[in-house]
Formats: structure tokens, sequence, C-alpha cells
């Protein structure tokens, strides 16, 4: 394909409510969305970058600007590219895994619709719709915290995920489990929260039937994911910590984890997804596919990663109307639990063009 330009597109949607986690609170999602247009199809992408560097180093500012003067002159100069070249190209540059997956992504999308192929289908999908869960922000009551689940619960999600913090893990999870009783499929998410000092405290978590504990521990410290888990029942998901294939690979030969949250943006593009996903169910680690509080774009293309065989535990695969009133898609819905893996070409979905015309703050068109 003959690459002719990429549209960098900054958009700014409201939150349905504020989103609270370890690392901070959002009230909108600052976007950015790309546009590469080939001579033979229009591909697109969302970056999962935040407004700020506070869940991983990229924030959307540095992800626009290493797209547009060190990744696509990269890219854009070779001929005649097909997407593993194209993520060859970028392989040079260090970091950058959601500025390079959004790259990859908008690449594949457009080749993808030009081979009249579903992005589920090229990446190995085997269902057509898949389990979704919930993630909960922290709340600054309990009661709160406890009408927001019932709420999800009454939506149909199957699986809740409480964000936690210091002072906000035990109370909050056993007022869950009080009112909700011990079947319902139940996680926390720390986001980086804790030191390995605290493994007292997280086992007291122990006593609640947890399917995972998300990221404990700082993104660096695998040795103290590995003591951690030695020290608790509960199995330990590693999020921030798996950057690529090879870290996951690292991760579970140390004990560090047993179970894996693939997030694209995290480890590089959808291509990289895969070999993550292929090295835990190698080792017989489950694998789920977590969020960034993407629109219908990334939420299209995490749906077609989703349905792959090793995604056996309910990710954070919610529908559109868990963060947005108004998704830039059409929106994505929950049917008894599980939202449907889109089947048409590429990711499978575009923007509706006059909402994403009215919610669209600056756009840049880069000729290659
Ligand atoms: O740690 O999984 C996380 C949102 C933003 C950044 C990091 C995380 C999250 C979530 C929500 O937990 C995932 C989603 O529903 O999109
Ligand atoms: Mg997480």
């Amino acid at each position: 394909m003959k690459i002719e330009g990429l549209e960098l597109r900054w958009a700014s949607l409201p939150l349905v409510g504020t989103f609270r986690t370890s690392f901070g609170s959002e009230d909108r999602r600052d976007l950015l969305l790309l546009r590469l247009v080939t001579d033979q199809a229009e591909g697109w992408s969302e970056c999962v970058a935040m407004a700020a560097p506070v869940y991983s180093p990229e924030y959307v500012d540095a992800a626009a600007h290493v797209i547009e003067h060190v990744l696509f002159p990269e890219v854009a100069a070779l001929s005649d590219p097909d997407v593993h070249a194209v993520s060859r190209a970028m392989q040079r540059f260090h970091g950058h895994q959601m500025a390079k997956a959004a790259l990859e992504t908008a690449f594949l999308d457009a080749e993808l619709r030009s081979l009249d192929l579903s992005l589920a289908r090229y990446l190995g999908g085997a269902v057509d719709r898949v389990a979704s869960g919930v993630s909960v922000g922290i709340m600054d009551t309990i009661p709160q915290l406890l009408d927001a689940v019932a709420g999800y619960l009454d939506q149909g999600y199957v699986r809740i995920k409480l964000k936690i913090e210091p002072g906000w893990d035990v109370e909050p999870v056993r007022a869950v489990r009080e009112r909700f009783g011990d079947a319902i499929p139940l996680q926390v998410d720390a986001n980086t929260a804790y030191t390995v000092g605290d493994a007292r405290q997280l086992a007291k978590l122990d006593d609640f039937d947890l399917l995972l504990i998300e990221q404990p521990l700082p993104e660096d410290d695998l040795l103290g994911h590995a003591q951690l888990a030695r020290q608790v029942r509960t199995p330990i998901c590693l999020d921030e910590s798996i950057t690529s294939a090879k870290v996951a690979a690292d991760a579970i030969s140390l004990g560090a984890c047993s179970i894996v949250n693939i997030k694209p943006g995290r480890v590089g593009g959808y291509l990289e997804s895969r070999r993550v996903h292929d090295v835990c169910r190698a080792h017989g680690v489950p694998v789920w596919c977590g969020g960034m509080l993407e629109t219908g774009i990334g939420r299209a293309a995490n749906l077609a990663l989703a349905s792959l065989p090793g995604f056996t535990l309910p990710g954070d695969t919610s529908a559109s109307d868990r963060y947005y009133h108004r998704d830039v898609t059409e929106p994505f819905t929950l049917e008894n639990g599980h939202v449907r893996v889109p089947t048409g070409p590429g990711i499978g979905v575009t923007p509706v063009p006059e909402i994403l015309h009215e919610l669209t703050t600056d756009t840049r068109w880069l000729p290659a």
C-alpha cells in the first residue's frame, strides 16, 4: 500500500462521571485519533495515552509529537509497506509504545480494509462476543460505591473490578462482598499504589476470594511482585509492568504474576499483543483485555483482540455508556453481559462524522 498522509485529530469527551484511580481523577478524555490515508483504503486508530503521564510515561501531546516528528516520517518513507514493515521501521526508536501502537493500528486497519478482512479474523479470534467486566473507580464513601456496583450488576456486567489504594482496600471489598455475596466475580486494581512492605495489608484481601490483585507495586518491581506473590494467596496480575511479550515471559518465569492484563497501547500494538497472548497461553497463564477509557475506535479493536482463545477472563471491555453519553462511533452495548466483536473489515467501525466534528478540538494533516 502507498501511504498518502496521516491526519492527527484531537478531541475531548466528557465522561459520564468522575473516574478516580490511585493516580488521579478524570472528568474528561482528551483523545488523539489517527486517520491514515493510503491509495487503497483509510485506517483509523485511537492513541490511548492520557492527558498527563500518570499511568505511564506517555501523554497525548508527547505521543502526537513523536508520531509527527519521528514515527510517521520513518513509516512514510517506506515503499509499499505491509504492517510488519511498518512495525519494524518503528523498532529502532525506544519506548513510546502507545504512539507506535496508534500508528501501527491505523495502518493495519487500512490494510485489512483493503483485504476485506476483520481484525478479529486476522488475529485469530475464536468467538463472536466477549464477556465484559467493568472497572469501578475509588469513591468518597462506601454507600456511593455500593450504589455504583449495584447499577453495573443490574446492567449485567459479569465481573466487577474495584480500584483500590492505601486507605480504600479491605473495607470497600468487604462491603461489596457483604452486599452482593460471594458469587460475583470480583477483582481489585491498585495501579502501583503499594510497596512490598504492604504485603500483610494486601494479604487481608485473601479472605474475599478475589479473582486477582492487579498491579499492586510499581511497574519496574518484578522481583517485589514475585516476593508478594509468595505472601498472598490471591493471584497477582500485572498491567503497567507488562510492556512487551519479553517482559511477560520474564514476569511469568520469575513468578511475578500468574495472570496478565493485555493493553495494546501499553505493549506497542495488536501484533505485540498477540505475542503476549501466545507467550501467556504457552505458560498456561490466563489473560484478559484491559482498557484505557477508549471510545468506540479503540474499543472495537480491543474487542477483536479479546476474542482470542487465551482471553479466558472477562475484560474491561465494557459498553460505550460506561464512560460516554455519546461515543464517536455507533455505541457498543451490553447484551447479557457480553459485547459483540465487530465483523466488518479492519476494526469494523468508523466515527460518525457529525459527532466527530462536534468533539474535535484540532486537526493536523501530515502529507507522506
Ligand atoms: O489500570 O486498568 C487500568 C483506566 C485508565 C488507565 C488505567 C486503567 C484504567 C481502568 C479502566 O481500570 C479501564 C477501562 O474501563 O477502560
Ligand atoms: Mg490496571
